[in-house]
């Protein structure tokens, strides 16, 4: 028996509302509608898992990235992107439109970042389907077109989201291997969770502002005004940037709501600084 631990960042991406963040929680603290964010704090989840193999148990340490699942916010995105080595495609079984985003949206600009890493699709909501042979079909379909292994999945009662994961975290695992062979080396490079902290900044900033089409050239103006960069944020820019957002804010809120928001953001950066 040789055991080994290793630390690797994993993705959820997919479309607003297809149940990231529900499969998440499910996942880490195997409920389904606790209020996740109070719960956990950040949007990045620590969840240790042993995978075990003839011979061998290897353990990994999964930091579960919740991607912002709003289209259209492309630097954002690839900024956490940026040293995933997974990634679960989730699309919501009842919405076609989002199994199509996965392929049309998803996976192409992951891609561009990460160049090629263990994917695995989750067809969610699969309680809610009128008819889980066509839910089936459809998941089937896909897996081979993009050439992924895939599962449907229920957040709500559970089904297949320790299954999903685990898959995962066997390619994962099983590609570290591949490049050790090809003698690659692997970085255990640490990613940097002042991004996942600064994407949800902003993503609070905008839902305290009229949500994101509204709100997002406001907040945009004062992130770039305290000189964030969205792919590597400082702890000091950040903290700059919630000054001026509490300012610009106050426009909109009254001074003991903005305050709240500002204290509440300062501990999410203390989290990780
Ligand atoms: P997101 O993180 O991808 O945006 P969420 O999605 O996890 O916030 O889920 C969006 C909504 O779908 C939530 O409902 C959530 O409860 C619901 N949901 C998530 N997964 C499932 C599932 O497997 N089955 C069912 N029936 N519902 C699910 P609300 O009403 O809170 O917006
Ligand atoms: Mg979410």
């Amino acid at each position: 028996m040789t055991d080994d631990r290793i630390k690797r960042k994993v993705l959820l991406l997919g479309d607003g509302a297809v149940g990231k963040t529900s499969l998440i929680r499910r996942f880490v603290v195997d409920k389904f509608s606790d209020d996740y964010i109070t719960t956990i704090g950040t949007k990045v989840t620590k969840k240790d898992l042993r995978i075990e193999s003839p011979g061998k148990a290897t353990d990994i340490t999964f930091m579960i990235w919740d991607v912002l699942g709003q289209k259209g916010y492309k630097n954002i995105q690839e900024s956490s992107f940026q040293g995933a080595k997974g990634a679960l495609l989730v699309y919501d079984v009842s919405r076609p439109d989002t199994l199509r985003s996965v392929k049309e949206y998803w996976i192409p600009h992951l891609i561009e970042i990460t160049k090629p890493i263990p994917l695995v699709l989750v067809g969610n909501k699969v309680d809610l389907a009128k008819d889980r042979t066509t839910a089936r079909d459809g998941l089937e379909d896909a897996m081979e077109e993009l050439r992924v292994t895939g599962f449907l999945s229920s957040a709500k009662t559970g089904e297949n989201v320790e299954a999903s994961f685990a898959c995962l975290a066997k390619a994962v695992i099983l590609e570290a291997e591949s490049k050790l062979l090809r003698g690659e080396r692997i970085e255990e490079d640490v990613p940097n969770e002042l991004i996942a902290v600064c994407d949800q900044i902003m993503m609070d900033a905008c839902d305290v502002m009229g949500g994101q089409e509204a709100a997002m050239p406001i907040v945009r103006q004062q992130i770039q005004r305290a000189g964030v960069d969205v792919r590597s944020p400082s702890t000091e820019g950040l903290k700059l940037a919630v000054e001026y957002l509490a300012e610009a804010e106050s426009a909109f809120r009254n001074a003991e709501d903005v305050e709240a928001s500002k204290l509440k953001r300062l501990t999410w950066i203390k989290a990780v600084a």
